[in-house]
């Protein structure tokens, strides 16, 4: 008899694997990620999570490998702790997301339509000249806080923009975001915090994902001209922008939180960019590389199958951890130090595999278009005060940075 346990099947210790007591989902686990992230690879190239019964990875070989393998490591059963073939999910599965070939490749394909080069050249145009607007106002406040003055800011001001959004609020935006990375988790605190904010939400962001909500000049408008033909099909259209809303406010705000925290702790890596601005795609890799801020996601094994050498059974969830896999030091040369020019492609931070991230070109965009108006407007960045981390069971975020911007 097959036992359920965490929303997935409870799985035996594969042999020659390492047990674990660990709680990767707590608080403790969140402030210092990094102790954990050595422990996880030093234990093997999985261990076994004894309080959710399911294993774990951290190495950048392995994690790699896993998520390269979609037909092996499937994402339809959920990329959280649950898998939705034995339980139901909270929300209607995302199109892209959660879902494998040949259904993924289609409709992965409409968004990819719909950011196309000329479209993301574009936007580049309108982001720069919303971040040195954003930058020059915060120059006279001098003391900010980098989360909710900047990072929170500036993504939900012109990506809504950017999909063609007709109104929709930051709180709407920033909430939902908290559902959809919380809910990959345990039912722990978090995801029960984030899920308590939510019928209201759920309800504002479906509306918005509607035709007669969106400008006809956005990427929403865009999906829903290519999928014209075959669009009754399932709310096709309304899905994919959904996937937009989901996927692309909170994992830039945390993007942009962290590499505010990179140049606020690393003045001299920022006096470098400021001396060769041809560095700035760089640094804002190597800042997705060092504070990976979507830590991890899951895959389901379709079958049962052998990885290093540990044979796991049909049904296995691996915790994929992205953020312990982009500092591994058998890959990456002193791997907690933040060094612009440092050679940062292979880093896992976007994904790998069919399922890499759709909207990177758009959230480069959006980065880079930031982190050029402040070294270019920005003499320098100090901290004043404690940065704090925010607890969430998916991303790596801060709540708090509170810095100084110097003219
Ligand atoms: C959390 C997340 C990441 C990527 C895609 C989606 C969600 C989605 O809903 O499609």
């Amino acid at each position: 008899i097959m036992s359920l346990y965490q929303g997935h099947k409870a799985i035996k210790v594969p042999k020659n694997t390492t047990t674990w007591d660990i709680d990767p989902y707590s608080k403790e686990v969140l402030l210092d990620p990094e102790r954990f992230f050595s422990a996880l690879r030093e234990k093997g190239p999985f261990v076994y999570l004894n309080k959710y019964k399911m294993l774990a990875c951290g190495r950048y070989k392995e994690t790699k490998e896993v998520f390269s393998d979609h037909k092996r490591f499937v994402s339809s059963r959920g990329v959280g702790i649950q898998d939705f073939k034995l339980e139901k999910p909270w929300r209607p599965p995302s199109l892209v997301l959660e879902v494998d070939p040949p259904e993924h490749t289609r409709n992965r394909r409409f968004l990819t339509q719909a950011l196309s080069p000329n479209k993301i050249a574009t936007l580049k145009v309108f982001f720069k000249n919303c971040a040195d607007k954003l930058i020059k106002e915060l120059l006279q406040k001098k003391e900010i806080d980098g989360i909710s003055d900047l990072a929170e800011i500036f993504p939900t001001k012109v990506f809504p923009e950017a999909v063609g959004l007709k109104k929709i609020d930051k709180e709407t935006l920033l909430g939902y975001g908290a559902m959809v990375f919380n809910a990959l988790g345990p039912d722990n605190e978090f995801r029960k915090d984030a899920m308590a904010k939510g019928l209201s939400v759920l309800e504002k962001i479906n509306k918005q994902c509607l035709e007669e909500n969106i400008d006809a000049k956005g990427l929403a408008k865009e999906i829903y001209r290519n999928t014209a033909d075959i669009s009754e099909e399932d709310n096709l259209a309304g899905m994919l922008v959904r996937s937009l809303l989901s996927a692309g406010i909170d994992t830039t705000v945390s993007a942009i939180g962290n590499l505010l925290w990179c140049f606020s702790k690393n003045p001299e890596q920022f006096r470098l960019l400021k001396n060769d601005k041809s560095l700035i795609g760089n640094a804002v890799e190597e800042s997705l590389r060092l504070t990976s801020p979507v830590k991890a996601f899951c895959r389901t094994s379709a079958v049962e199958t052998e990885v290093s050498g540990i044979v796991m059974e049909e049904g296995t969830k691996i915790l994929c951890v992205l953020g312990s896999a982009n500092t591994d030091p058998e890959f990456w040369n002193n791997p907690y130090k933040y060094d612009v020019t440092r050679r940062t492609i292979g880093h896992l931070a976007l994904g790998v595999g069919v399922h890499n991230c759709v909207g990177q070109t758009l959230a480069r965009a959006e980065i880079v278009a930031l982190a050029s108006s402040l070294i270019e407007r920005v003499k320098s960045i100090k901290p004043i005060g404690e940065a704090v981390w925010k607890p969430n069971n998916a991303m790596r975020s801060l709540e708090r940075l509170p810095i100084i911007l110097e003219a």
